[in-house]
């Protein structure tokens, strides 16, 4: 493990960065990569901010959002910065322009982090967010309202508003900085979850709609397949938070979602309430996340995508 110090001399040394967020961007990966990409920008240096993916709708309003450059237009840089990826493999068609760059960084708060980059910072944390901030501290640049704004969304999002047991007092300590820095928590709030189009709310009501309890409701199960999401009138990524709902369910431990990302590929969602590992099911099926919220990727039919994880989910419920 390298220290922010240690990444930030290195950072201070160069003059050309490529910023990396992972696939399927949420608010950690996205606010982190562009608070990032800004103040080495402010520090006079070259820094692009990249992600296999578009930016999701909900996000565009974070500063810089409009630069995010996707994979194939992207170059390689000296350095390359990952946040938010608990393996290189999360970086996706972002991964070979990492791998170009001389000197790699790996900053995150997942503990299934692998370390595979040259400079690893890996440390629990309510969100990637809080070392990016860290960082920038260290950097010098004052965070800017910009900043401020991505970095709040970062550390808003992933701690499900400041509600979720990963957030901490630095979580707390870091949102009131940044609001004093600019941030604006009712305008952000707003934008990400309290803005939601038509479809998306449709999507929610047919998800619950045939939402099923296993294991004397000990675990919510869901299915969404692509007709079910296009007839909904909504896309791929208006499926994020829908899973919170199914956790929410009194009596579940256990919830899990499963959509169709493409013909024979299917995306697992896994959330638990209390104790049940579901970071170490998605890991023992070469996925990635956290004991409470996880997810990992699956080849077949929706049917035994959903028999393997109700499987792994009743390993966990017993361990
Ligand atoms: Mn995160």
């Amino acid at each position: 493990m390298d220290s922010l110090g240690a990444i930030a001399e290195l950072i201070n040394q160069n003059d050309d960065f490529l910023v990396a967020a992972h696939v399927s961007p949420d608010g950690d990966t996205l606010g982190s990569a562009l608070a990032l990409a800004r103040a080495l920008a402010r520090l006079g240096k070259r820094a692009q901010a990249v992600c296999e993916d578009a930016v999701p709708h909900i996000y565009e309003f974070l500063p810089g959002a409009a630069d995010m450059l996707r994979s194939e237009n992207a170059r390689p840089a000296r350095v390359a910065v990952a946040v938010d990826c608990a393996d290189a493999q999360r970086l996706g068609s972002a991964l070979p322009l990492f791998r170009a760059a001389e000197k790699t960084i790996n900053i995150d708060h997942h503990e299934t982090n692998n370390a595979y980059a040259d400079y690893n910072f890996v440390e629990k944390a309510g969100a990637t967010g809080e070392h990016v901030l860290r960082l920038i501290n260290l950097l010098g640049p004052e965070p800017d309202a910009d900043m401020a704004t991505c970095l709040y969304a970062a550390i808003m999002s992933d701690t499900g508003s400041f509600a979720y047991s990963s957030t901490t007092p630095d979580s707390l300590r870091a949102a009131a900085m940044l609001v004093e820095r600019g941030a604006d928590p009712a305008r952000i709030n707003r934008r990400i979850y309290r803005t939601i189009p038509f479809g998306k709310q449709k999507l929610l009501g047919a998800t619950l709609t045939g939402l099923a309890l296993h294991e004397n409701g000990r675990i919510g199960l869901a299915c969404l397949s692509a007709a079910d999401i296009a007839s909904c009138g909504a896309l791929e990524e208006d499926t994020e938070g829908i899973i919170d709902h199914i956790r929410d369910v009194e009596g579940v431990e256990v919830a899990i979602l499963i959509r169709e990302s493409a013909s024979g590929v299917f995306k697992v969602s896994l959330r638990s309430k209390h104790f049940a590992d579901v970071g170490g099911i998605a890991a023992s099926m070469g996925g990635g996340g956290h004991k409470r919220a996880a997810g990992y990727t699956v080849l077949g039919s929706m049917e035994e995508a959903a028999s393997g994880a109700l499987t792994l989910a009743r390993e966990a419920l017993r361990a």
